[in-house]
């Protein structure tokens, strides 16, 4: 059910070309491959229908802002710092299993950007009733508490609970692989290019 809530959009349309420059945040119409590219060494501010997030702001292994509520149709677009052999990922996690990617679901997996740095990746929020819970990949960073959440509810499983969980794993976190982008998240990319 959790793969209704998201779909993953608008890859870093500029980062093939030219890695340490950002293009600007997609807006809510389709992005085109003639955007210009904006000097932005961070997230810009979140503005109706699109939050933007930092990845690892200042060096420090975190998300900013890691716990965002995004209604229907709302564009969550994470800007990850180009910083020569450091890497981050956003990857859609489990609250129940906290530093692990999700299981697949209908066949379908959750999301995974793999280890990236000077790219923005863009989740377009389908479904505001399902929370979104994700991670950073890099052996470590999820241990450390470099976990997100959208849409996480007031009480229960919520951000801080998710938080909690992560740290809670800390030095035992298990290392995993990074495979990339995951598949799906690269045709969700290419039909929302079209
Ligand atoms: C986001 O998803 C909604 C619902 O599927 C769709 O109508 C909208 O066009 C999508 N936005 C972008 C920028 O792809
Ligand atoms: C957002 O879309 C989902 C899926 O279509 C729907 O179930 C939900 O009610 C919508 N949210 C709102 C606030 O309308
Ligand atoms: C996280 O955001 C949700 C809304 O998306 C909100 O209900 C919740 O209170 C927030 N939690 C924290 C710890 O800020
Ligand atoms: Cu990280």
């Amino acid at each position: 059910m959790f793969a209704s809530a998201f779909t993953l959009a608008l890859l870093p349309l500029l980062a093939a070309a030219n890695p340490q420059i950002y293009g600007p945040a997609p807006g809510p119409a389709p992005a085109t491959s003639a955007q210009a590219a904006a000097a932005a060494p961070s997230a810009p501010p979140s503005s109706s229908g699109q939050i933007n997030i930092d990845v690892a702001p200042g060096g420090n292994f975190v998300f900013s802002p890691a716990n965002v509520t995004a209604s229907n149709g709302t564009l969550v677009t994470f800007f990850f710092p180009d910083v020569a052999g450091v890497s981050h990922s956003i990857t859609q996690g489990d609250f129940s299993n906290p530093c692990q990617p999700i299981a697949a679901q209908n066949g379908q997996n959750g999301f995974d950007s793999g280890l990236q740095s000077g790219t923005q990746f863009t989740l377009n929020v389908t479904n505001d009733q399902i929370p979104i819970y994700f991670f950073c990949k890099f052996p470590t960073h999820c241990g450390l508490g470099m976990v997100g959440s959208i849409n996480a509810p007031s009480t229960g499983n919520t951000f801080d609970a998710w938080m909690s969980a992560a740290l809670k794993v800390g030095s035992s976190e298990q290392t995993l692989q990074d495979n990339g982008p995951s598949r799906h998240l690269q045709s969700d990319l290419n039909n929302d290019q079209q």
